[in-house]
Protein backbone atom coordinates (compact mmCIF):
# COMPACT_ATOMS: atom_id res chain seq x y z
CA UNK A 1 0.00 0.00 0.00
CA UNK A 2 1.37 3.63 -0.97
CA UNK A 3 2.71 5.46 2.25
CA UNK A 4 2.17 8.78 0.37
CA UNK A 5 -0.96 10.75 -0.45
CA UNK A 6 -1.24 13.54 -3.09
CA UNK A 7 -3.80 16.19 -2.27
CA UNK A 8 -4.90 17.61 -6.05
CA UNK A 9 -8.54 19.54 -7.41
CA UNK A 10 -8.98 19.05 -10.70
CA UNK A 11 -7.22 17.55 -13.20
CA UNK A 12 -8.51 20.12 -16.45
CA UNK A 13 -8.03 23.32 -15.12
CA UNK A 14 -5.16 22.47 -12.01
CA UNK A 15 -1.47 23.50 -13.51
CA UNK A 16 0.03 23.38 -10.10
CA UNK A 17 -1.34 20.00 -9.53
CA UNK A 18 -0.45 18.28 -12.61
CA UNK A 19 2.89 19.94 -12.12
CA UNK A 20 2.78 18.14 -8.47
CA UNK A 21 1.77 14.89 -10.10
CA UNK A 22 4.37 14.98 -12.46
CA UNK A 23 6.68 15.13 -9.78
CA UNK A 24 5.62 12.36 -7.79
CA UNK A 25 5.67 10.08 -10.98
CA UNK A 26 9.15 11.12 -12.00
CA UNK A 27 10.38 10.50 -8.49
CA UNK A 28 8.86 6.56 -8.83
CA UNK A 29 6.42 7.72 -5.56
CA UNK A 30 3.83 5.28 -5.08
CA UNK A 31 0.95 7.40 -4.19
CA UNK A 32 -2.68 7.61 -3.61
CA UNK A 33 -4.43 10.43 -5.01
CA UNK A 34 -6.89 12.12 -3.34
CA UNK A 35 -9.33 14.40 -5.25
CA UNK A 36 -11.07 17.21 -3.94
CA UNK A 37 -13.19 20.05 -5.29
CA UNK A 38 -12.32 23.31 -4.21
CA UNK A 39 -16.22 24.89 -4.72
CA UNK A 40 -17.82 24.18 -1.05
CA UNK A 41 -17.32 25.16 2.24
CA UNK A 42 -17.21 22.18 3.63
CA UNK A 43 -14.64 20.50 1.05
CA UNK A 44 -12.89 23.84 1.75
CA UNK A 45 -12.67 23.44 5.64
CA UNK A 46 -10.98 19.47 4.94
CA UNK A 47 -8.92 21.10 2.57
CA UNK A 48 -7.49 23.43 5.02
CA UNK A 49 -6.61 20.13 7.43
CA UNK A 50 -4.92 18.38 4.66
CA UNK A 51 -3.10 21.49 3.51
CA UNK A 52 -2.35 24.34 5.71
CA UNK A 53 -2.25 26.99 2.80
CA UNK A 54 -5.79 26.28 1.47
CA UNK A 55 -3.50 25.17 -1.91
CA UNK A 56 -2.74 22.17 -3.97
CA UNK A 57 -1.00 19.91 -4.55
CA UNK A 58 0.05 18.87 -0.78
CA UNK A 59 1.66 15.76 -0.22
CA UNK A 60 2.15 13.95 2.29
CA UNK A 61 4.49 11.10 2.59
CA UNK A 62 5.86 9.27 5.54
CA UNK A 63 4.16 11.62 7.76
CA UNK A 64 6.15 14.42 5.90
CA UNK A 65 3.99 17.29 4.51
CA UNK A 66 4.68 19.09 1.69
CA UNK A 67 2.37 21.98 0.57
CA UNK A 68 4.08 24.29 -2.47
CA UNK A 69 4.88 22.74 -5.68
CA UNK A 70 8.25 23.84 -5.66
CA UNK A 71 8.93 22.15 -1.98
CA UNK A 72 7.56 19.03 -3.44
CA UNK A 73 9.92 18.96 -5.89
CA UNK A 74 12.98 19.14 -4.14
CA UNK A 75 11.61 17.47 -1.23
CA UNK A 76 11.25 14.56 -3.82
CA UNK A 77 15.05 15.08 -5.36
CA UNK A 78 16.18 14.75 -1.75
CA UNK A 79 14.26 11.48 -1.22
CA UNK A 80 15.70 9.83 -4.19
CA UNK A 81 18.46 11.65 -6.32
CA UNK A 82 19.01 9.04 -8.24
CA UNK A 83 15.42 9.89 -9.98
CA UNK A 84 17.31 12.42 -11.82
CA UNK A 85 14.96 15.51 -10.99
CA UNK A 86 17.38 17.66 -10.36
CA UNK A 87 20.91 17.68 -12.83
CA UNK A 88 24.16 16.27 -10.99
CA UNK A 89 25.51 19.27 -12.37
CA UNK A 90 25.90 21.73 -9.99
CA UNK A 91 25.91 24.68 -12.60
CA UNK A 92 23.27 22.55 -14.23
CA UNK A 93 21.39 22.18 -11.25
CA UNK A 94 21.36 25.79 -10.45
CA UNK A 95 20.20 26.85 -13.88
CA UNK A 96 17.22 24.09 -13.78
CA UNK A 97 16.58 25.61 -10.19
CA UNK A 98 16.87 29.30 -11.47
CA UNK A 99 14.31 28.24 -14.20
CA UNK A 100 11.78 26.64 -12.02
CA UNK A 101 11.70 29.06 -9.78
CA UNK A 102 11.32 32.21 -12.83
CA UNK A 103 8.33 29.51 -13.31
CA UNK A 104 6.97 29.06 -10.02
CA UNK A 105 6.72 32.94 -9.19
CA UNK A 106 6.38 34.67 -12.99
CA UNK A 107 4.64 34.61 -15.84
CA UNK A 108 1.26 36.22 -14.51
CA UNK A 109 0.16 37.47 -17.49
CA UNK A 110 0.39 34.44 -19.52
CA UNK A 111 -1.24 32.49 -16.50
CA UNK A 112 -3.82 34.60 -16.16
CA UNK A 113 -4.75 35.34 -19.66
CA UNK A 114 -4.59 31.67 -21.09
CA UNK A 115 -5.71 29.29 -18.33
CA UNK A 116 -4.78 25.75 -18.47
CA UNK A 117 -7.85 24.42 -19.73
CA UNK A 118 -7.33 21.00 -21.22
CA UNK A 119 -10.42 20.14 -22.64
CA UNK A 120 -10.63 23.59 -24.42
CA UNK A 121 -9.42 24.11 -28.02
CA UNK A 122 -9.29 28.21 -29.24
CA UNK A 123 -7.94 28.48 -32.58
CA UNK A 124 -6.27 31.81 -33.70
CA UNK A 125 -6.72 32.90 -29.98
CA UNK A 126 -5.74 36.81 -29.73
CA UNK A 127 -2.73 36.95 -27.22
CA UNK A 128 -2.26 40.05 -25.71
CA UNK A 129 0.99 41.85 -25.49
CA UNK A 130 1.75 41.41 -21.69
CA UNK A 131 1.41 37.63 -22.35
CA UNK A 132 2.85 37.87 -25.36
CA UNK A 133 6.33 38.91 -23.73
CA UNK A 134 6.06 35.91 -21.24
CA UNK A 135 5.50 33.45 -24.26
CA UNK A 136 8.53 34.91 -25.77
CA UNK A 137 10.83 34.88 -22.05
CA UNK A 138 9.78 31.34 -22.11
CA UNK A 139 11.06 30.53 -25.50
CA UNK A 140 14.12 32.29 -24.32
CA UNK A 141 14.41 29.83 -21.72
CA UNK A 142 13.74 26.59 -23.72
CA UNK A 143 16.24 27.70 -26.55
CA UNK A 144 19.05 28.35 -23.90
CA UNK A 145 18.38 25.04 -22.29
CA UNK A 146 18.24 23.21 -25.74
CA UNK A 147 22.08 24.60 -26.69
CA UNK A 148 23.41 23.54 -24.01
CA UNK A 149 21.97 20.54 -22.76
CA UNK A 150 20.94 18.91 -26.42
CA UNK A 151 17.11 18.07 -25.43
CA UNK A 152 14.66 16.48 -26.25
CA UNK A 153 14.21 17.56 -22.50
CA UNK A 154 15.15 21.02 -20.89
CA UNK A 155 18.16 19.62 -19.22
CA UNK A 156 18.70 16.63 -21.75
CA UNK A 157 17.16 14.10 -19.77
CA UNK A 158 13.43 14.67 -17.35
CA UNK A 159 14.17 16.59 -15.02
CA UNK A 160 11.50 19.15 -12.27
CA UNK A 161 12.09 21.84 -15.03
CA UNK A 162 9.67 19.84 -17.62
CA UNK A 163 7.21 19.25 -14.79
CA UNK A 164 7.34 22.90 -14.21
CA UNK A 165 6.53 23.99 -17.55
CA UNK A 166 4.25 21.32 -18.68
CA UNK A 167 1.08 23.28 -18.11
CA UNK A 168 2.80 25.82 -20.31
CA UNK A 169 2.83 23.13 -23.28
CA UNK A 170 -0.72 23.14 -23.12
CA UNK A 171 -1.87 26.45 -22.61
CA UNK A 172 0.23 26.67 -26.37
CA UNK A 173 -1.54 24.04 -27.73
CA UNK A 174 -4.69 24.62 -26.32
CA UNK A 175 -4.13 28.62 -27.38
CA UNK A 176 -2.93 27.37 -30.94
CA UNK A 177 -0.01 29.43 -30.02
CA UNK A 178 2.71 30.71 -32.62
CA UNK A 179 6.26 29.02 -31.90
CA UNK A 180 9.53 28.19 -33.34
CA UNK A 181 10.00 24.22 -34.36
CA UNK A 182 12.29 23.75 -31.66
CA UNK A 183 9.63 24.96 -29.12
CA UNK A 184 6.96 22.93 -31.08
CA UNK A 185 8.84 19.91 -30.63
CA UNK A 186 9.31 19.60 -27.32
CA UNK A 187 5.81 20.60 -26.79
CA UNK A 188 5.27 17.34 -28.31
CA UNK A 189 7.47 15.60 -26.76
CA UNK A 190 5.85 16.64 -23.23
CA UNK A 191 2.96 15.98 -24.71
CA UNK A 192 3.91 12.33 -25.60
CA UNK A 193 5.11 11.57 -21.96
CA UNK A 194 3.43 8.79 -20.59
CA UNK A 195 2.70 10.39 -17.27
CA UNK A 196 1.38 13.47 -19.34
CA UNK A 197 -0.91 11.47 -21.55
CA UNK A 198 -2.03 9.50 -18.73
CA UNK A 199 -3.28 12.83 -16.63
CA UNK A 200 -4.42 14.82 -20.33
CA UNK A 201 -6.68 11.44 -20.34
CA UNK A 202 -8.17 11.64 -17.04
CA UNK A 203 -8.87 15.65 -17.57
CA UNK A 204 -10.79 15.02 -20.36
CA UNK A 205 -12.95 11.98 -18.66
CA UNK A 206 -13.84 14.49 -15.65
CA UNK A 207 -17.12 15.84 -15.89
CA UNK A 208 -18.75 18.86 -17.81
CA UNK A 209 -16.39 21.79 -17.34
CA UNK A 210 -18.22 24.70 -15.26
CA UNK A 211 -18.10 28.16 -16.64
CA UNK A 212 -16.84 30.14 -13.59
CA UNK A 213 -14.05 27.84 -13.70
CA UNK A 214 -12.54 28.70 -17.15
CA UNK A 215 -9.70 31.06 -14.96
CA UNK A 216 -6.55 30.24 -13.40
CA UNK A 217 -6.93 28.24 -9.93
N1 LIG B 1 2.44 28.31 -5.06
C1 LIG B 1 1.52 27.19 -4.97
C2 LIG B 1 0.34 27.45 -5.89
C3 LIG B 1 -0.71 26.42 -5.74
C4 LIG B 1 -2.06 26.89 -6.23
O1 LIG B 1 -2.29 28.08 -6.54
N2 LIG B 1 -2.99 25.94 -6.29
C5 LIG B 1 -4.35 26.24 -6.70
C6 LIG B 1 -4.82 25.14 -7.64
S1 LIG B 1 -3.89 25.13 -9.15
C7 LIG B 1 -5.27 26.20 -5.49
O2 LIG B 1 -5.12 25.35 -4.66
N3 LIG B 1 -6.24 27.11 -5.39
C8 LIG B 1 -7.14 27.10 -4.28
C9 LIG B 1 -8.40 27.82 -4.54
O3 LIG B 1 -8.58 28.26 -5.68
O4 LIG B 1 -9.19 27.91 -3.65
C10 LIG B 1 2.26 25.93 -5.35
O5 LIG B 1 3.36 26.04 -5.89
O6 LIG B 1 1.81 24.82 -5.07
Amino acid sequence: MANATLTISSKNYSSWCLRGWLLCRMAGLEFEEVEVSLEDAATRAELLLLSPSFLVPCLTHEGVRVWDTLAIGEYLAEWRPQAGLLPTDRAARAHCRAICGEMHSGFYNLRSALPMNLKARHPRFKVWAGAQADIERIGTIWRECFRAYGGPYLFGALSMADAMYAPVCTRFLTYDVKLDAAAVAYCRTIMSWPAMAEWVEAAKAEPAELEELDVEF
